[in-house]
């Protein structure tokens, strides 16, 4: 079967964008609110086991701040929160200061040139999203996407396998001719869930996680002069993931 897309989550995958990106952009949404609520590099380690902003900072004052008043009025603050949050976090990506990862670039730029088609599924805000390709690969990477779904686009958010089921929907491909590439168990969950042959590539968030039904796990993409290691599988006769290697996957 003929490879025909390749299906990108973004968040810790295309950019580590979690520990100094959205965690100090909730950390100054909540600031602006007036709430003393901190989420430290450890701690967020332990929330990112929800995916989703608003699900995250709900997680949290169920478990952290248990009496803290569930009424209409906190609906509407996780909301601002939210929004807010938002705001800061793609300020912060403006800056340029969050870069790809190893190797995401390079793997881009070879997937168009051969032709395929390429895609996105991730928790994440679409804005999110598409201020991060703006400002890493320029304005006119949001075209390379034929497919971004992301956030609340579908209801069950990660690790349930909606977000790539409408990916794959939206493409009109069967998952047997597409490849994911992810970053966590809950997206590996994801992928496999929609029947997706997955790509994983760790990060300090998730490299103790369970990656069981992985292609291949690695440390990441790697380039033709900086290796990438093999942490889980093989990956045939390469020391970095390009078209050759993904295809004798
Ligand atoms: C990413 C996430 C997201 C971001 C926050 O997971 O869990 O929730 O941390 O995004 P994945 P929002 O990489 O598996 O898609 O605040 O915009 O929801
Ligand atoms: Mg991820």
């Amino acid at each position: 079967m003929k490879l025909q897309a390749l299906i990108f989550d973004v968040d810790g995958t295309l950019a580590d964008t979690e520990r100094d990106g959205h965690r100090p952009a909730f950390n100054q949404a909540f600031k602006e609110a007036g709430l003393d609520w901190h989420w430290d590099v450890a701690l967020y380690g332990e929330l990112l086991a929800v995916t989703g902003g608003k699900e995250r900072i709900r997680y949290f004052v169920e478990r952290y701040h248990p009496n803290y008043k569930k009424d209409e009025e906190f609906d509407s603050l996780v909301a601002q929160l939210h929004r807010d949050k938002t705001r800061i976090y793609t300020e912060l990506l403006s800056t340029g200061k969050i870069p790809l990862r190893a190797g995401v670039k390079r793997l881009l730029f070879e997937a168009r040139a051969a032709g395929l088609r390429l895609a996105i599924a991730t928790t994440t805000t679409p804005e999110n999203v598409t201020t991060l390709l703006k400002h890493t690969l320029g304005e006119e990477s949001l075209s390379w996407f034929e497919v971004i779904a992301a956030g609340d686009i579908v209801p069950a958010k990660k690790p349930a396998p909606d977000i790539y089921l409408w990916a794959l929907k939206k493409l009109q491909l069967g998952a047997e001719v597409c490849l994911a590439f992810e970053d966590s168990e809950n997206g590996l969950k994801s992928s496999l869930g929609a029947g997706l042959k997955t790509i994983v590539t760790i990060n300090d968030y998730t490299a103790n996680h369970q990656f069981d039904g992985a292609a291949v796990v690695l440390s990441d993409l790697g380039e033709p002069d900086v290796p990438c290691q093999v942490l889980q599988g093989i990956l045939d006769g390469s020391y970095y993931v390009d078209l050759a290697a993904l295809t004798k996957l």
